[in-house]
């Protein structure tokens, strides 16, 4: 059962007050309100039950139903959470949150700092002539609190920052840290957005961000594990992911025995702490150089102990998706083949050819389930024996409710204008994408896939990771 928030009474009347600040980058508190709502409303429940229909000779594809109570269930905790902030807020003229600045400051810092494409941006900044950055840097904020957390992060070099609340007050008393002198709430103009809305219902196109912070605000999200996993969906790879929860300065041992064991939350995540020992007050950041003797996926990476700080009130964990191009060593496989449960990825645009899992269970063994990137070919096809680029997911499909068992499936980004059934393809993986998830229907997958498509040629382009794959698996890839 997910705790409320109730320990923060945050505001009292008289005790100074919240200083609006000036920005030409902020949108007005109005915009809060008139952005969101939709996302939080209780869903129509026929729209979920759905289903697309395939035709197919063999079984259609069926998309596996979302169990309808959780879908009630989310709605009323969220609402629920809604009038609780709701009430904090109102009323109140000021913020007795303690160490409320310090906080926002060290945060954005934990999110921001060190971190490889801030830096890019400054240096980008330092060398363009007018000193303004062509590079963005979007940050997502899910608890809006003061909104002091978003200036922080604007003020460190974060570019956009999203801020979301389930609370329409607390995100009007977030966006008056800004003065709401712009008038554009559309387009990519950067600044401070504010919306109301579930952190699992955020679209993609919001993203892809370089950091997101759950802002005392994991432990009271519906599912903290599905938010966390949704978050980390929508980042970019080499983001960082904090999680601070608040500690109450009296918080005695039972308290702290009920905290939210968010490395635990993480484990299953492509996700990996930021730090090499958990320092009290200090984040350290491994270079590259210092990961020669990592596992071999190294997204899985993930240290038991991540970084814990209690000097602001809050216990903060700190984590970066890892960069693309990312397995130590790459995975070869080859292997029959073999039929799908029919049609359907091809019917999605996205054929994948299914390797014979018997055969290549040896290689299977060290790897999580997920989508990576590599390279595949049919050596024995004159025509299509050259390397071409990938995506290849291991996973039960949980979009689907066609089949169980772990599949190995390589969509080729190559015409082949054929069938190969039965011939024997060999697939080189190199990295790791994202974890497998449950998707919504047909289309949000096919989205998704899409996009990893994407990262995937962008990655297979990258001149460090052909040369890798030249030198450690002996050969040349094609241009396609
Ligand atoms: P199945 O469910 O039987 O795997 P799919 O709809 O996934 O059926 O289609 C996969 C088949 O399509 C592969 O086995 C292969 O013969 C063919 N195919 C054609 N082009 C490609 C491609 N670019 N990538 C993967 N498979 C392809
Ligand atoms: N299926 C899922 O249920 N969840 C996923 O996250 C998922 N990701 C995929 C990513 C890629 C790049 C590809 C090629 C397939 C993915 N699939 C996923 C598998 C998809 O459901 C499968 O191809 C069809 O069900 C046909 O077997
Ligand atoms: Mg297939």
């Amino acid at each position: 059962m997910p705790r409320t928030p109730a320990r923060a009474a945050p505001c009292g009347p008289n005790e100074g007050r919240l200083v609006a600040m000036s920005s030409a980058l902020a949108f007005p508190a109005t915009r809060a309100r008139a952005l969101g709502g939709s996302a939080l409303g209780a869903r129509p429940l026929g729209a979920r039950s759905k289903r697309p229909v395939i035709a197919s000779s063999r079984p259609a594809l069926r998309v596996a139903r979302a169990a309808t109570d959780a879908v009630v269930d989310k709605a009323a905790h969220n609402e629920e959470q809604a009038a609780l902030r709701d009430e904090m807020v109102s009323g109140c003229t000021e913020c007795t949150m303690p160490f409320e600045a310090e906080r926002a400051s060290a945060l954005a810092n934990a999110a921001l700092a060190d971190h490889s494409r801030a830096s890019a941006i400054a240096r980008d900044a330092d060398e363009s002539d007018d000193g303004t950055s062509k590079m963005s840097l979007r940050a997502l904020v899910v608890g809006a609190e003061t909104g002091k957390l978003a200036r922080a992060l604007l003020q460190k070099g974060a570019t956009h920052v999203l801020v979301l609340d389930h609370s329409r007050l607390m995100l009007d008393r977030a966006a008056e840290q800004f003065d709401g002198t712009s008038s554009s709430t559309m387009g990519n103009d950067s600044g401070a957005r504010f919306l109301r809305a579930d952190v699992c219902d955020v679209p993609a196109y919001q993203g892809p961000f370089d950091a997101v912070v759950f802002n005392d605000s994991l432990a009271t999200q519906a599912d903290p594990a599905e938010a966390l996993r949704r978050a980390v969906l929508l980042t970019r790879p080499g983001a960082r992911v904090v999680v601070s929860e608040r500690e109450s300065v009296e918080a005695d041992e039972a308290e702290s025995s009920t905290r939210l064991d968010v490395d635990a939350l993480v484990a299953d995540l492509p996700l990996q702490s930021t730090l090499d020992s958990p320092r009290l007050g200090k984040t350290m950041r491994r270079s590259d150089d210092d990961r020669g003797d990592s596992p071999r996926d190294e997204s899985s990476d993930v240290h038991e102990s991540s970084f814990v700080d209690l000097s602001c009130g809050s216990v903060t964990h700190t984590y970066e998706v890892p960069p693309l191009f990312k397995l130590r060593d790459a995975v070869a496989m080859s292997a029959p083949v073999v039929e799908g449960f029919g049609r359907g990825s091809r019917l999605m645009g996205v054929p994948t050819a299914n390797l014979d899992v018997d055969v290549v269970a040896e290689a299977l063994e060290g790897m999580r389930r997920g989508v990576y990137f590599g390279f595949a070919r049919l050596p024995d096809d004159g025509k299509h024996g050259r390397w071409c680029k990938c995506v290849v997911n291991v996973g039960a499909r949980p979009t689907f409710a066609d089949g169980e068992g772990v599949t190995v499936e390589v969509h080729a980004l190559r015409d082949f204008g054929r069938d190969f059934y039965g011939e024997r393809m060999d697939v080189v993986v190199l990295g790791f994408l994202r974890p497998e998830m449950r998707f919504d229907g047909l289309q949000a997958l096919v989205a998704r896939i899409m996009a990893d498509i994407g990262l995937a040629r962008g990655a297979l382009d990258d001149r460090a990771c052909r040369e890798r794959v030249d030198e450690s698996v002996g050969f040349q890839a094609s241009d396609e």
